[in-house]
């Protein structure tokens, strides 16, 4: 069976933030069909870009049939495991077009899907910005396969 990897990040800066990520980790082996493959350490972080709580971050690795929906249909099912989780806010911006980052119960970001790029109005992959973040890097490196580190090797240097 030919499979996909797809990396994820995973962070909650609201309420018991590792019970979110266990929640969050449980309800996407149901969408997904599988345990994950891998699962980074739970590392806390200062918040980038905004004032708020310390958060958890960590990264997961699934490894799905590629013949399932793709990658717009896991960005479906991320979200509504993020909305069914309770979070209701919406990606906002100042006048300059900035992103405004909030605090979170659970924010479940594609890192990677398979090798492709993707560049559309609701989904960027690779994700944007993830070289600048460690609290994405640090967990991603501890579980990237080494296909990945050869697809995409300017993250990895
Ligand atoms: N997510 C953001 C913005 N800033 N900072 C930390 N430490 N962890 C995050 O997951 C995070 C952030 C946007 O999603
Ligand atoms: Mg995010
Ligand atoms: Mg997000």
């Amino acid at each position: 069976m030919a499979t996909v990897n797809i990396y994820f990040s995973l962070g909650s800066n609201i309420g018991d933030r590792k019970k979110n990520i266990m929640e969050a980790l449980h309800r996407m082996d149901e969408a997904f069909g599988g345990h994950f493959v891998a699962l980074s350490e739970l590392i806390e972080t200062e918040p980038m870009g905004f004032v708020g709580g310390r958060f958890l971050n960590a990264a997961v690795l699934y490894r799905t049939s590629s013949s399932a929906g793709g990658a717009m249909d896991v960005l479906d099912k991320v979200k509504a495991i993020e909305s069914a989780m309770g979070r209701t806010d919406g990606p906002e911006y100042d006048a300059d077009g900035k992103r405004i980052y909030h605090s979170r119960i659970i924010d479940i970001d594609i890192l990677f899907y398979g090798n492709e790029r993707i560049d559309n109005e609701r989904l960027i992959i690779p994700h944007k910005d993830i070289e600048n973040r460690p609290f994405v890097m640090m967990p991603l490196k501890e579980i990237a396969e080494p296909s990945l580190k050869e697809a995409f090797p300017e993250y990895f240097e």
